[in-house]
């Protein structure tokens, strides 16, 4: 744990929902420091390998670059596959008084990396689901959000309570020709049950990064405006 800070444990209790976009029960666990009156949101980009979790984060730093002091820390293998994960911090001003602190983290979305995966989410606040929308990609889009649900799970925590955004990256690919699933099948497979919002987006061009980003972020707000005294 970071020094100086602590866990508060938001109370899991309703949080005023309204319509689907607003799950009655988000469990907020985020670092608050009483001293600096400062808040860290963990949010994790999660989703299969090659799905364009670490293009989301290149074009947030490149499209923010003037407000992101720090550099983006990126740990990629051969290929630009990432190995542990990426990370990049920005702040986005006040909030009763706290200054906030959001951490966007990828996870590696190969298969093999599971436990490195678990240690990513570890204090996660909220999530970002990249789905691959190549229809050769449809069963390992079902399997990610499979294991995104056992991981947060390990850490007693609910995919259906956390706030939760679905993109739905590369929709640019369907110009060239290649095949991509229909939004409907995506929402089917992903998101009959849990009901998030949810973008089509293209990392590539940027169609909807800051629009799935902003999003995220407005929802774990939300929740800790009710909660931070
Ligand atoms: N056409 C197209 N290609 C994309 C898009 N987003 C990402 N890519 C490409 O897909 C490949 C994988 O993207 P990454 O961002 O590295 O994927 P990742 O999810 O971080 O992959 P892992 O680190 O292995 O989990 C790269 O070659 C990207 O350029 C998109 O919206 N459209
Ligand atoms: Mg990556």
């Amino acid at each position: 744990m970071h020094d100086g800070l602590f866990i508060i444990r938001f109370p899991d209790k309703g949080h005023g929902s309204s319509g689907k976009h607003c799950p009655a029960r988000y469990l907020i666990l985020a670092f608050v420091n009483l001293k600096k009156k400062e808040v860290q949101v963990k949010v994790v980009y999660y989703g299969p390998g090659r799905g364009g979790k670490t293009t989301n984060l290149e074009y947030i730093y490149k499209r923010f670059n003037k407000r992101i002091k720090t550099e983006m820390v990126t740990i990629k293998t051969h290929g630009d596959r990432t190995l542990f994960f990426d990370f990049l911090p920005f702040d986005i001003g006040k909030i009763k008084g706290y200054d906030v602190k959001i951490q966007l983290y990828t996870v590696p979305g190969q298969v093999k990396y599971d436990s490195t995966r678990r240690l990513v989410l570890r204090g996660v606040d909220a999530i970002v689901f990249v789905a691959d929308s190549m229809k050769v990609r449809r069963e390992k889009n079902i399997l990610a959000l499979k294991n995104l649900q056992k991981n947060l799970l390990s850490y007693k925590k609910s995919i259906f309570k956390i706030p939760l955004v679905l993109q739905y990256n590369k929709r640019d690919l369907a110009d060239q020709g290649i095949p991509v699933l229909p939004f409907e099948i995506l929402e089917k497979d992903l998101n009959s049950q849990l009901k998030a919002p949810s973008f089509e987006a293209s990392a590539m061009s940027g169609e909807n990064v800051v629009q799935t980003m902003k999003q995220i972020i407005s929802m774990t707000m939300r929740s800790l405006q009710r909660d931070l005294k």
